[in-house]
């Protein structure tokens, strides 16, 4: 199969497209458990995702949120490929970096809500999301700041020798900003145990990112200047995600240092659910939509004999797992005014400052 390339009246450059051979992979040396397994996942981030924009639309979720439907192969293949004791770094896309944590839907949900009952206790929203005990090291909004936050866990895991990896995922326009290089470099020169991963969706917000960018791939073609090998990859296709991430998380576990990954992508939405996206050619997304990475993941289970009935269970089981958080999150209570000022610090206070 092949993908169609961008054509944008404006834009010199053809977009990074993955090969788009939907078969490639079968033969992977998965096993049938890991799997279903990331069949699930994604599953869950897609009826979870949708849900969430459904209740956008209905104005209950408060605040913004950005989604990313179309993109879950990437967080569901490092999800299932990494420890329980390892760290995530997300952007403002986070919800499904956070469920792929384990992260119950009900505590997420009831987040965006702006509940008590939520993950931050209502008060963080979509673009917050936050477990420590899950290694789910934080959401981030300010677009390449938590690159270099992560280089600062995984320093802290190599100084204990902890075995643990942090992994970091941002966009493609984050690779154009000084942050990311700094990262890039200090991670290279202490061989940190990161593996930083640009979910390359092809887009910066409203503007296509081969536009505004240098290279032709933004982040695998800047690896060599720090030292590290360009690794491209199919984002949409779970296995190939699941396998980078195996053989990143294990390279960095060695004390070879970091990785870095280039997932290319698409989200089927705009940028946040405010933008209908509506300066992406239609034969673009339509060519995206129907390369999407749930679907391509059910087909290869289909093709390995996997009974479709088994499949229908998984998603019927996701769907009941869907309402039954919808249902528990929006019978949570608003948060008290009077909690506005708690929790603000890790310690409660600033006396860590000195
Ligand atoms: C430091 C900083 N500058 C500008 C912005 C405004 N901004 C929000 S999203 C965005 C584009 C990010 O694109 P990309 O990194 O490709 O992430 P994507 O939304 O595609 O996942 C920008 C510039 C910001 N949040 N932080």
């Amino acid at each position: 199969m092949t993908l169609p390339l961008q054509h944008h009246p404006y834009g010199e450059h053809d977009a990074v497209l993955p090969p788009g051979d939907v078969t490639r992979h079968d033969s992977a040396p998965i096993d049938l458990d890991t799997r279903l397994h990331l069949y699930r996942r994604q599953q869950e981030m897609r009826q979870f995702e949708k849900r969430a924009y459904d209740l956008f639309m209905q104005q209950l979720v408060k605040g913004t949120s950005h989604l990313s439907l179309g993109m879950e192969a990437i967080a569901a293949g490092f999800g299932v490929a990494m420890r329980p004791d390892d760290y995530s770094f997300a952007t403002y896309r986070g919800h499904a970096h956070t469920l792929a944590r384990g992260v119950g839907m009900t505590p997420v949900l009831a987040e965006l809500l702006g509940r008590a009952n939520g993950l931050l206790g209502g008060k963080g929203g979509s673009m917050h999301l936050t477990s420590v005990e899950h290694g789910m090291l934080g959401s981030y909004a300010i677009i390449g700041a938590h690159l270099t936050i992560a280089n600062g866990a995984a320093w802290s895991a190599q100084y204990r020798g902890s075995g643990q990896v942090a992994v970091c995922f941002f966009g493609d326009g984050t690779t154009n900003i000084g942050a990311f290089h700094e990262a890039l470099n200090y991670a290279a020169v202490y061989r940190l145990p990161v593996v930083f991963v640009c979910e390359n969706n092809l887009y910066m917000e409203y503007t296509v990112t081969s536009d505004i960018t240098a290279v032709r791939r933004p982040a695998a073609d800047r690896a060599a200047a720090y030292g590290m090998t360009p690794i491209e990859i199919d984002g949409n296709d779970a296995d190939e995600v699941y396998q980078t991430a195996v053989a990143a998380l294990a390279r960095a576990r060695s004390g070879a240092g970091p990785s870095l990954v280039e997932a290319v992508t698409y989200r089927h939405g705009g940028h946040s659910r405010a933008d209908p996206g509506k300066y992406r050619p239609a034969a673009e997304v339509a060519a995206w939509q129907a390369y999407d990475p749930v679907a391509i993941y059910r087909g290869r289970l289909r093709r390995l004999g996997v009974d479709p009935a088994q499949l229908d269970r998984i998603d019927k089981e996701v769907a009941d797992a869907v309402d039954e958080a919808t249902e528990q999150a929006s019978a949570g209570e608003l948060p008290p005014p009077g909690s506005a000022m708690t929790e603000l610090w890790a310690d409660g206070g600033s006396s860590w400052r000195n």
